[in-house]
């Protein structure tokens, strides 16, 4: 029996929602959005606590994809969450969003093969499960370059980079953070362990889906087990062909994962429907079929306008939705949405990179009438 077309007891986006320990003031939730404007040491600046602050009414913001390790980084200026002044940055981040009434999780990164060598320490290449380069290109001190070819993992370092995200998760913590996302999504290290086009592995990190879902999974529990299951949640994107990311069977492969995420007990899974930032059914996917195997918050990605999203929260078929250009261009898109005001053009030339112009210079509703 449904009862899609009853919307008396039906939520709506602005109602409240509770995602694992996080109480979020309404179902916005504001989608990673990769910056480049990390200072020194890749400190997030101090500019970075001042736009986050200004979309504080976001139920939740998910922060720009941040490094676990230095082998982590993939792009020019993202910031790190594994050194004492970044740990130090991010908390003027959550005091300022704190202040301001909003919550906040980071987002977890390593980019395995999708990095340049110009990024890393000397003499380091980028790692992946398997030697395979991406077919992607990157943004590194000397430009926008093919990534570099990436060497296999050795068996013994995979639990480091476990552990790595587990100190990231604590880090975070400590940071001020209401909680993490760890990003399996888009064609980054643990994406590139889920799908069999970049793992090749004769171990058992390779092979079948069970083992190429162990790394995610190790990566979730030791999370859990560092700041608890519901300060934790996962991105993924079972189709989306970012960074090279391809898989000749999704459907299965992407079950099994959330199944194991959902036996963890983990807060959220945030889902991009499609290609990310791209058409939203590149391939078919049957995304309620996955749903079903979670039973923590669901939280839906890609392409959402008001209306979409409206429908999408009072319909059941998700629980929260994201927005990323959208929240980028309009601090207040919650209270745009609430009154059907009109959006800022996002700008797409200081999307990366620079300082404060097309940054934290959006105006909110209340600067336009000035
Ligand atoms: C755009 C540019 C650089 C990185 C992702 C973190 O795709 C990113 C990203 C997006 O998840």
């Amino acid at each position: 029996m449904s009862a899609s077309h009853d919307t008396r007891d039906a939520p709506s986006l602005y109602d409240p929602i509770r995602i694992g320990a996080i109480d979020c003031a309404n179902r916005m939730v504001m989608a990673p959005l990769t910056r480049s404007r990390a200072g020194e040491g890749l400190v997030p600046s101090p500019m970075a606590a001042e736009y986050y602050g200004q979309r504080a009414t976001a139920g939740l913001i998910v922060t720009e994809a941040t490094q676990v390790n230095v082998l982590a980084q993939g792009y020019i200026s993202t910031p790190g969450i594994y050194t004492d002044a970044q740990v130090q940055g991010w908390r003027r981040v959550t005091d300022e969003v704190h202040r301001r009434g909003g919550r906040i999780v980071v987002q977890l990164w390593h980019v395995g093969r999708v990095s340049h060598v110009s990024l890393l320490p000397p003499g380091e290449v980028p790692v992946a499960p398997s030697a395979i380069r991406a077919e992607t290109k990157t943004f590194a001190p000397e430009g926008y370059v093919d990534v570099s070819m990436p060497r296999a993992l050795r068996l013994d370092e995979i639990p480091d980079i476990v552990r790595d995200f587990a100190q990231a998760a604590r880090n975070a913590i400590e940071a001020g953070f209401d909680g993490i996302e760890i990003h399996a999504a888009n064609g980054y290290l643990i994406d590139q362990f889920l799908r069999d086009g970049s793992n090749h592995r004769e171990d058992e990190y390779g092979g079948s889906i069970e083992n190429r879902t162990r790394f995610l999974h190790e990566v979730a529990e030791a999370c859990v087990a560092a700041i608890g299951a519901d300060r934790v949640g996962a991105r993924i994107a079972p189709v989306t062909p970012s960074n090279g990311a391809h898989d000749s069977n999704p459907q299965p492969l992407f079950e099994r994962a959330v199944e194991r995420l959902d036996a963890l007990g983990l807060a959220y899974i945030h889902v991009i429907e499609g290609a990310t930032g791209g058409p939203r059914e590149p391939q078919p996917f049957d995304y309620a079929a996955l749903r079903a195997k979670f039973r923590g918050a669901w939280i839906v990605n890609n392409g959402y306008d008001r209306e979409m999203a409206e429908a999408a929260i009072r319909e059941g078929r998700a629980d929260a939705v994201a927005f990323g250009v959208p929240f980028l261009a309009n601090p207040d898109l919650v209270r745009r949405f609430r009154e059907h005001a009109p959006l800022n053009t996002p700008h797409r030339e200081t999307f990366y990179g620079g300082g404060a112009e097309g940054y934290i210079d959006y105006p909110m509703l209340d600067d336009a009438a000035r």
